[in-house]
């Protein structure tokens, strides 16, 4: 069984810090496979366009400046039921509300520097994925 999808993003402030292995190591021992995966910047439009469904909300500026702060991981993961499970291995958006052990409360330090992104969604997952991957850098 190949299982579903999710997309993921280590964001700038996780690999400033150094985190990308740590976090990586939790994705695979949960039982996720990586079947795409690079590290790249996003620029403003790329940033504006993925997190468009949040342009008109207060933060979306702040947002947008700290996606494009530095590089990101992108990675599509592969595992049953692969949505729920990894919003649920990475926590809550604010990491003060996140389950102890989870990726956001072990390395995030805001809602909005919060260390990781996971699909919301199955469709959103494929969408997601397909923004940043082409068809054949997917395993
Ligand atoms: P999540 O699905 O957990 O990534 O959270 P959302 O889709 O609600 O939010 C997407 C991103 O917007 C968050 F990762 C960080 C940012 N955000 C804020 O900066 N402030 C907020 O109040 C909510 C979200």
């Amino acid at each position: 069984m190949a299982g579903t999808k999710t997309f993921t993003m280590i964001k700038p402030d996780a690999v400033r810090d150094g985190h990308i292995g740590a976090i990586l190591n939790q994705i695979s021992e949960a039982g996720f496979r990586i079947s795409a995966m690079k590290l790249t910047q996003l620029s403003k439009a790329d940033a504006e366009a993925f997190y468009a469904i949040h342009n008109e909300r207060p933060f979306f500026g702040e947002l947008v400046s700290f996606m494009t702060s530095g590089p990101i991981v992108a990675a599509v993961l592969e595992k049953d039921n692969a949505v729920a499970d990894f919003r649920a291995l990475i926590g809550a958006t604010n990491p003060a509300e996140a389950a102890e052990g989870t990726i956001r409360a072990r390395f995030a330090k805001s809602i909005g520097e919060n260390a990781v992104h996971g699909s919301d969604s199955d469709e959103n997952a494929q969408i997601e994925g397909d923004f940043h991957f082409a068809g054949r850098e997917q395993f």
